[in-house]
């Protein structure tokens, strides 16, 4: 009998992890997840897969653990060996990096060398992804590839430059098997609230009900490189399955400005956006990263990856999703899934 591989997955409770889980078990591998503990419940976006510990083989296994608490990585990378780790968990959000910067240092810096070391000094043979950001680019003008210079304009972006460096540096002194995945914005109807594009999409759905009739935002002028998360996560699988460690620029080539993902999601209900939205300076970032636009040639060269969604479809599924799921939480259709400990 072949056993299944296993992976770890920190941030399993994420936009990312939630994807990558559902894509792991489809290829038969035993998940465990790290999640972190809370008053309420944060496993939402894992209810599609998630089942009753009790229930026979069950193919997803939840942990406590924190970025922030060293033991708790080191223990379960030792007792669980997995094949494959891929490190998502993060302080993800850029503007909020300006208002906790140590926090963000902690978590998405130094988590990653915490569980980088737990490799090395456990000695566990396994592969490592590292969720490294085009954040990380900055200020460098697009597009950019793996051979642009960083220049980071914020705490998050900061903490994600150390993370890409300490990554190349235990692949380069102790020969680990670790990869960055240098991953362009990607969204889906399951991204945080308050990340742009979903923060839009959620508005549209409330605001086409009568439910809300103003939406606030920062900076309208920003362009972003705008993919699709269940397609990005397939490229970190890509990545562990290679038979040399590299990095790699994950992006579809094309940007968008905050202003055009408002015509696009308005139109969508056939309303215009100027008389809904206004601009709240409490958004606005102290250092703002003006255009990013990646460069993935490298990626379809040697994983043979591309994206498959496009801006205006990747739009429209969101816009479509959050006014479906406003409609299933106003019919009280929506029962959430109860989950152990
Ligand atoms: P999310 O913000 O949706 O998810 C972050 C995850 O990290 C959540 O599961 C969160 O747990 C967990 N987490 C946060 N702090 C801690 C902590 N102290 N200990 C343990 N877990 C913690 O991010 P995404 O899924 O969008 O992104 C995944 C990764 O990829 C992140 O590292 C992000 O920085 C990076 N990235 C994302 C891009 C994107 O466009 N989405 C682009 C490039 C990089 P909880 O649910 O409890 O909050
Ligand atoms: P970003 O995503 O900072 O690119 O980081 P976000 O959606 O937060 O911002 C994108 C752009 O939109 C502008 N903006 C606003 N942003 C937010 N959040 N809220 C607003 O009201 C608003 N108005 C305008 C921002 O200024 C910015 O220019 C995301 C995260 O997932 C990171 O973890 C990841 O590394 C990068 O993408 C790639």
């Amino acid at each position: 009998m072949i056993l299944a591989k296993t992976a770890l997955i920190t941030g399993i409770s994420g936009q990312d992890g939630s994807y990558l889980a559902e894509l792991l078990i489809s290829k038969g591998y035993e998940v465990h997840g790290v999640i972190r503990r809370s008053s309420s419940f944060n496993t939402r976006r894992l209810d599609p897969i998630y089942k009753d510990p009790h229930e026979a083989n069950t193919r997803l296994i939840l942990h406590y653990g924190d970025l922030a608490d060293g033991v708790s990585l080191t223990n379960l990378i030792r007792d669980l060996q997995p094949h494959e780790i891929y490190h998502l968990g993060a302080q993800s959000h850029v503007r909020v990096s300006f208002e906790i910067p140590e926090y963000t240092a902690q978590t998405t810096g130094l988590g990653t060398l915490r569980i980088l070391e737990a490799i090395r000094a456990s000695g566990v043979q396994t592969r490592f992804y590292q969720a490294s950001s085009s954040e990380m680019f900055g200020a460098a003008p697009p597009p950019q590839n793996e051979h642009t210079p960083f220049h980071p304009r914020s705490p998050y972006a900061a903490a994600k430059v150390f993370a890409y460096w300490i990554t190349v540096n235990f692949r380069e002194a102790y020969g680990l098997f670790a990869v960055n995945g240098i991953l362009f914005n990607h969204e889906s109807h399951r991204r945080g609230e308050t990340f742009v594009t979903r923060k839009i999409s959620r508005a549209v759905a409330r605001i086409r009900a009568g439910l809300q009739d103003k939406l606030y935002l920062g900076n309208l002028d920003a362009l972003r490189d705008w993919g699709y998360a269940p397609d990005f996560v397939s490229a970190m699988w890509l990545m562990l399955q290679q038979s040399k460690a590299d990095d790699f620029v994950i992006a579809t080539g094309e940007s968008h400005s905050v202003r055009e993902f408002l015509d696009l999601a308005f139109d969508r209900v056939r309303l215009d956006w100027h008389q809904f939205v206004e601009v709240d300076p409490r958004y606005l970032r102290p250092s703002e990263v003006d255009h990013l636009r990646g460069d993935a040639s490298k990626a379809e060269r040697v994983l043979g990856w591309k994206p498959s969604v496009r801006f205006p479809e990747l739009v429209a599924l969101m816009v479509d999703a959050d006014i479906q799921l406003l409609e299933d939480e106003l019919a009280g259709r929506l029962v959430g899934v109860d989950r152990e400990s």
